[in-house]
């Protein structure tokens, strides 16, 4: 039986292999080595402290706003590590994570938060859609990709990253129902972090999952623990697998908490009680693989150390860089949007130049 055969959504179960005290299912294993575990696991480390950094620039008034993924590290590095060159990924706006894996440098996310256009600009070859702000309207750009790729008989996979919140959007709607006609090469990763800012994931769908949503539209979907990683890398592998060989798109809900605010914008404690997260916290990506690798004898307090060291080294000199990249003119924003500025654009534009 396949993985989707298993974990089908009507059998109401959730595809977990490390359990959240580093222990393994019974009869599951790892997807992959032990030395590709510690790597995972140094990129989480990474992308946690870049993270923070982030919001930390942010409170500085040193970014203009920030996304955290907090909570969300292995959705997005199980996942990404799928894929291979040649892929293609439609971010939404909380990706550092799924952006690091494949090649977006650290500099660009933080110019993009920075408010600078360079920061939409992957580098050459780097298959990575700049942020998506508009809620939900991206898992189309991957399904269209796909058919492309499906036409021109290129073996690639489009993924598309979005949240609880986006499967309330109609695009999301007719994404999935494209993908499920035309059998497209595309993997939809709702990273169901609970909150739609300040909806929670109760009210949003009367679904009792969102992996159940597949069904409607005949393809397979999989409700995995999305702070997994063993779990989410082992059902977007056998996705991938079936979008490459020409069966057709999946929907993974990777189940996961967002530890931080929805952006630096919102103040949470308005919506939710610290309580609620403190019976997340043992359920942290990053727990369960720590206590895992230190079981195995992999990592320990130095290691975390020198490691967590190293990162903020090299967090340290994106910064200088990013910051030292001249600050876009006022003009830049509404430059772009017509080949000839309208009168309301050159309107807005002189008031904001005027109150600066
Ligand atoms: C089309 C559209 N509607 C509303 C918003 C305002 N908005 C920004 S993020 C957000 C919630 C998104 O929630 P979800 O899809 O669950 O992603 P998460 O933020 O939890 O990662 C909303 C409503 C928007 N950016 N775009």
């Amino acid at each position: 039986m396949s993985l989707f055969e298993d974990y089908h959504p009507l059998k109401g179960k959730m595809f977990q292999i490390l359990k959240p005290e580093g222990t393994l299912q019974r009869n599951l294993h790892p997807p992959f080595s032990d030395q590709d575990t510690f790597n995972l696991y140094q990129k989480m480390l990474f992308i946690r402290l870049a993270d923070q950094r982030a919001l930390m620039l942010q409170r500085q008034g040193r970014m203009g706003t920030y996304a955290p993924i907090w909570g969300q590290e292995a959705c997005q590095v199980g996942s990404a590590s799928v894929l291979q060159k040649g892929d293609w990924v439609f971010p939404a706006f909380r990706e550092l994570g799924a952006a690091l894996m494949m090649g977006i440098p650290l500099k660009t996310v933080f110019l993009y938060w920075m408010g600078n256009e360079e920061g939409s600009r992957a580098p050459e070859g780097i298959n990575v859609l700049p942020v998506s702000i508009p809620v939900g309207t991206h898992p189309l750009h991957a399904v269209g990709v796909g058919w492309a790729a499906k036409l021109k008989g290129d073996p690639i996979v489009t993924m598309a990253y979005f949240g609880d919140g986006a499967t309330s959007k109609g695009d999301f709607h007719e994404a999935m129902n494209f993908a499920g006609v035309f059998k497209t090469p595309t993997i939809f990763f709702c990273q169901n972090n609970q909150f739609a800012i300040s909806v929670p994931r109760k009210i949003q769908t009367a679904s009792q999952t969102i992996a159940q949503k597949a069904i409607a539209y005949g393809m397979d979907g999989i409700q995995v623990d999305g702070n997994d990683l063993f779990a989410v890398f082992a059902a977007t592998k056998e996705a991938a697998e079936k979008a490459r060989t020409g069966r057709g798109s999946t929907l993974i809900e990777g189940v996961t908490y967002r530890f931080g605010p929805h952006t630096t914008a919102d103040d949470p404690t308005k919506y939710r009680k610290d309580e609620e997260i403190e019976t997340w916290k043992p359920l942290d990506p990053m727990v369960r693989l720590k206590l895992y690798l230190e079981e195995k004898g992999l990592w320990n307090d130095e290691i975390e150390q020198r490691l967590t060291e190293e990162a903020q080294k090299e967090i340290d000199q994106v910064v200088k860089d990013a910051e030292a990249v001249p600050v876009p003119e006022v003009e830049d924003i509404f430059k772009y949007v017509y080949a000839e500025m309208t009168p309301q654009l050159k309107e807005q534009m002189e008031y904001l130049k005027g109150s600066l």
